[in-house]
């Protein structure tokens, strides 16, 4: 709304083109190069979640497949999606199914940019299994940004089975968007959107991991964009004991961030945000957001949400928050957030220490 608001008063058409392409590479799901099986949705979108939603059928090897959606005027059969997406659905929703392998790279875009009415187009996404809504969990949707803004979904299902993907929104309205759907391949020499890097193996320490995430390491590395999720994060090469400032810039609408590193059993994390160089929090990133997250069975959770100091702009995580510190070793996740307006992009450096158990 604030984005609707805003466009119509100042922007005008400045709201268009916030997703930039060029930072993708090439999708194969354009239809050149006739085989006999190609990916397809088998019908038309469903408006109830069950037997009669299409599947979209990808063939071995076949990596996307795009197609439009329109949920305007449909009506709303499913909404209990809090704890996936972190709100009700009360929009009318379509629905799809997949034929999903367990562990397998999921990634749905919804971009609104090239519709009429994308000033209010607030879509969500989220992945059923079995058509019970309320056994959608944390993980298994998202809406992270508001009306105006495209979303970007990843799903790894935690089982093989047939899973439905539905269409949403928070609101009555509805929305128009094109669908970019993925099923990709970490190592396999293609970088795909949602991949963060594919440099062709599977071995970490080369710079690009085995989950196709960037390695960032030295003591002030550049955030490698696209960094938006945990599944396509850069990863902290950080040992316990040491310290990086990790330069980064929240670019457009609805930008996340998200830095992975592991931690040993019984270690603390720290981490703030501040302005370029180590100084002072501009202005500008008033109202961002630094989040710890932890990957659970059911999906990326918050661990520990940041505060702003008193006298600061920007939020801090201290290893003195009980839920920073004698971690179970595994990977977490450093998220930063700017959801709201901008005029240009915003430069930061976050402040990542690693304290030893
Ligand atoms: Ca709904
Ligand atoms: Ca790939
Ligand atoms: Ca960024
Ligand atoms: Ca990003």
């Amino acid at each position: 709304v604030l984005c609707a608001a805003l466009c119509a008063a100042a922007l005008g058409s400045g709201c268009v083109g916030l997703f930039d392409e060029s930072l993708y590479l090439e999708r194969d799901g354009g239809g050149d190069g006739a085989t006999a099986d190609e990916p397809r949705l088998t019908g038309e979108l469903a408006e109830v979640c069950g037997s009669e939603a299409p599947l979209l059928h990808f063939p071995e090897g076949a990596q996307s497949f795009d197609f439009d959606v329109d949920t305007q005027g449909g009506s709303d059969t499913t909404n209990q999606v809090i704890r996936c997406t972190g709100r009700a659905q009360t929009g009318p929703d379509l629905f799809l199914a997949i034929d999903a392998v367990e562990g397998e790279h999921w990634h749905f875009h919804v971009d609104v940019d090239p519709f009429e009415g994308r000033e209010t187009a607030n879509p969500a996404i989220y992945v059923l299994r079995g058509c019970d809504e309320r056994a959608c969990s944390e993980g298994d949707g998202l809406d992270v940004c508001e009306a105006g803004s495209d979303e970007h979904f990843t799903f790894i299902p935690r089982a093989t089975d047939r899973h439905t993907v539905a269409f949403d929104s928070p609101t009555a309205d509805g929305f128009q968007g094109r669908v970019l759907a993925f099923r990709t391949v970490c190592g396999d020499g293609r970088r795909d959107h949602s991949e963060n890097c594919d440099d062709g193996n599977l071995d970490g320490g080369d710079g690009c991991d085995a989950e196709c995430r960037s390695e960032l390491s030295g003591a002030r590395p550049r955030e490698i964009e696209v960094n938006d999720d945990i599944y396509g994060a850069n990863f902290l090469v950080l040992a316990p004991g040491e310290s990086m400032a990790v330069r980064g810039s929240v670019d457009s609408l609805c930008e996340v961030d998200v830095y992975g590193f592991d931690v040993p059993e019984g270690g603390a994390v720290s981490a703030a945000l501040g302005g370029e160089g180590g100084g002072a929090c501009p202005a500008a990133l008033e109202g961002a957001q630094l989040e710890l997250l932890e990957l659970t069975a059911s999906g990326p959770s918050v661990r520990v949400t940041g505060e702003v100091p008193s006298g600061a702009l920007c939020p801090a995580i201290g290893a003195d928050d009980a839920l920073a510190r004698d971690l179970p070793a595994g990977t977490y996740y450093l998220r930063v957030t700017k959801l709201r307006e901008r005029p240009d992009s915003v430069p930061y450096q976050l402040d990542v220490a690693l304290e030893p158990g």
